[in-house]
């Protein structure tokens, strides 16, 4: 019977080194977590990389042993695959050039070589393990060339992709040297998903203008091949916020969290550090507020959660400094004895207490500058078990085209942003209800569940409609 095989980057767990052994801790993310009910039943596999290098062959057998005891199987990448194509071209080039940065893409020849090796040595490590009509779901921006490498060796595979970031306009996708390879090896795939309508667009126009394929309803027609490319947009594990956010572990958290900071409003915000979050942006609306607003001293702090994140990468390091600089100053120019403005953490923090920030905060200010979808704001909305609470939420977030009932701001306009905590923080109950209650309904309904059931059904339906046309 054929099988499905997940492939992404990253596979589901986090390895640590200890005393000479490695340790695997499955990942609890949405994605991990939606993806489960596929790559755990039968033969299905999830492949991928298990997030550190290890050189030694013993080991290496070690962890392959370990990992097929979790339905997984590694690809090893070595130090210099990491530094060129996983730190180079993913996150120097494609990752700035999808979310408009062009201001820090770098185009590197040697990292476009590590980026064709790296998808070459995925594409090898896949066809070890796959049969000739498997289904093959390959996920996000590094390995935008495997779908192609695929299809020359299984002509029958059913192979997917879905971009978890954003597309860019052709205008942005045009700069990079190895664009039409980018298309090409992508457009390999028979399914092809984004979050949203416009990510979508922007990859049809994309194609139709470099590679000259043109489409008809969200069908292209390829040479022999039909290729459907269509929006999904992820949901999270709804049930899992709102259980957690109602647990007794997190309500005794958020009892002694709030214990400490009697008689404020919380506004919470949560990121991995990067640039396309628009911390830094942030910081600023919420210094101008306090600039502005000397009645809100000592009524309301911030709550930061950075998650350090791709820390070898220049602008990363910078982005870093840029934040603790910016913290620094307003704490020093504002806090007083019983209050701190920005109450600012780099690290991550366990389920239970993350959910506990979730809980107690009144407001999320999730305002990256560009975002494929952001589960931040989903999850927030999620946990407002009481329905109570204010998202403010940017116009460029993917999830901003389904939450309309977020206070939707532009991340670039300060003075928007300002007045937006301004009357976020005067909302009357009755309106936060009906806000987060409508905007609870939908996350409810499209979860992360629904999302892969959904994706997994259009594959089917392309492989059928892809069967008749060959028939005929
Ligand atoms: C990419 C796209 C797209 C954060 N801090 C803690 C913690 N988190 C978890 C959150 C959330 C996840 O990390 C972050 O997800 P986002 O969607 O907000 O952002 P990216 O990491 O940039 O993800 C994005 C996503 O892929 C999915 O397609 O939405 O646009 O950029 O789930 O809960 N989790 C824990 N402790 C923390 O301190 N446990």
């Amino acid at each position: 019977m054929a099988k499905t095989i997940i492939v992404s980057n990253r596979l589901p767990i986090s390895l640590r080194h200890r005393n000479g052994r490695f340790e695997f801790k499955p990942s609890a993310g949405g994605l991990a977590t939606g993806l489960g009910s596929i790559y755990k039943t039968g033969e299905n596999i999830w492949i991928g990389w298990p997030g550190n290098t290890v050189d030694d062959p013993e080991q290496r057998a070690e962890i392959i042993l370990e990992l097929h005891e979790l339905k997984m199987a590694p690809v090893f990448l070595s130090k210099e695959d990491v530094e060129q194509f996983y730190e180079g071209f993913s996150n120097e080039c494609l990752w700035p050039a999808f979310h408009y940065f062009t201001q820090y893409m770098i185009y590197n020849p040697e990292h476009w070589e590590a980026y064709v090796r790296v998808n070459q040595k995925f594409c090898e490590a896949i066809l070890k393990r796959a049969d000739p009509d498997d289904t093959i779901w390959v996920h996000d921006y590094q390995l935008l060339l495997l779908p192609q490498m695929l299809r020359e060796v299984l002509p029958n595979a059913t192979i997917a992709f879905f971009q978890h970031i954003p597309f860019p306009s052709y205008e942005i996708l045009r700069m990079i040297p190895w664009r039409k390879q980018l298309l090409e090896g992508v457009c390999g795939a028979d399914l092809i998903g984004f979050h949203t309508y416009d990510d979508m667009r922007h990859f049809l126009s994309a194609v139709n203008r470099i590679t000259g394929l043109s489409n008809e309803s969200g069908y292209l027609q390829a040479e022999n091949r039909i290729i459907n490319v269509d929006s999904f947009p992820m949901g999270i594990d709804y049930d899992k916020f709102a259980k957690q956010a109602k647990s007794r572990k997190t309500q005794n958290i958020v009892k002694e969290f709030k214990g400490q900071m009697i008689d404020q409003k919380l506004i919470i915000t949560i990121d991995r550090l990067d640039y396309s979050k628009g911390i830094p942006q942030r910081l600023q609306a919420f210094n101008q507020l306090l600039k502005d607003h000397k009645e809100l001293h000592g009524k309301v702090s911030m709550i930061m959660i950075v998650v350090p994140s791709r820390d070898k990468v220049q602008s990363y390091k910078e982005l870093k400094e840029e934040i603790d600089l910016l913290v620094g100053r307003m704490n020093s120019d504002y806090s007083t004895l019983n209050w701190v403005p920005v109450h600012y953490f780099y690290r991550s923090f366990p389920f239970e207490e993350l959910s506990a920030f979730y809980s107690m905060s009144d407001i999320a200010l999730v305002t990256p500058l560009r975002d494929g979808m952001n589960l931040v704001c989903k999850e927030f909305v999620a946990s407002k078990t009481d329905q109570s609470g204010v998202l403010i939420l940017s116009e460029m977030a993917g999830a901003s085209k389904e939450l309309q009932d977020a206070v939707l701001v532009n991340p670039n306009d300060q003075q928007g942003v300002v007045d937006a905590i301004y009357e976020a923080l005067q909302m009357k109950p009755a309106e936060q209800k009906a806000r987060i209650s409508s905007m609870q309904e939908s996350l409810k309904k499209y979860d992360i569940f629904q999302w892969v059931k959904v994706f997994m059904d259009r594959i089917e339906h392309v492989k059928e409609k892809q069967e008749e046309l060959t028939s005929k």
